[in-house]
């Protein structure tokens, strides 16, 4: 069953400490920025499919980091080469949540191929054993983890404010101040 986004990445950020968030464009902007807006939060903004280059880039340069990426359904079909690329590196400290809405929510709810896909959709790429349990288990060298979490939005969040501080989190990306 589909959860509400926002939720879910409020329940996400109270497991986590200080690790890197990065945040697909759209809506997963805004829910994480509202959910918990934290220095270790990092907005794509309008760079629709970059989000897990972004973050393969990052869990490589920084091994020592777990590194958590929030992608789009809609998203991720538009860079599956990406996901090729990551089971070829493998970083074992990458998290990828795709949260699937079945949609292009954010441009007005445009369905995407993941719409009445088998459950899994945009996840059936994820290594799965026959009993349906991912393949992270001791005997398995470290993989990096892909998960399909269903979730539905919310109505749009007033976002004068997120709007100022994704701006100045860009900014200060590109070494501004
Ligand atoms: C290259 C490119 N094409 C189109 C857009 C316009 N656009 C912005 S958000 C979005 C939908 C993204 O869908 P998804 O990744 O499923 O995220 P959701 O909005 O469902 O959370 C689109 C098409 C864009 N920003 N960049
Ligand atoms: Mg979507």
């Amino acid at each position: 069953m589909a959860m509400n986004r926002l939720e879910a990445f409020r329940r996400l950020l109270r497991l986590l400490d200080r690790e890197p968030v990065i945040a697909n464009l759209g809506k997963n902007c805004y829910d994480l920025f509202v959910a918990g807006h934290r220095p270790e939060n990092l907005y794509t903004w309008g760079a629709m499919g970059s989000v897990s280059s972004v973050g393969l880039g990052l869990a490589l340069a920084r091994p020592e980091l777990r590194v958590v990426v929030l992608d789009g359904d809609g998203s991720l079909l538009m860079n599956l080469g990406s996901l090729a690329t990551i089971a070829s590196l493998r970083p074992p400290n990458l998290v990828h949540i795709v949260c699937d809405t079945g949609t292009y929510e954010t441009t007005g709810g445009q369905a995407t191929h993941t719409a009445g896909a088998e459950p899994g959709g945009a996840g059936a790429v994820v290594d799965r054993r026959k009993d349906g349990r991912d393949r992270h288990d001791r005997q398995s060298p470290p993989a990096p983890h892909l998960r399909q979490v269903p979730v539905h939005g919310g109505d749009w969040i007033p976002v004068g404010s997120a709007r100022a501080v994704l701006f100045r989190a860009v900014r200060s990306l590109r070494g501004g101040a």
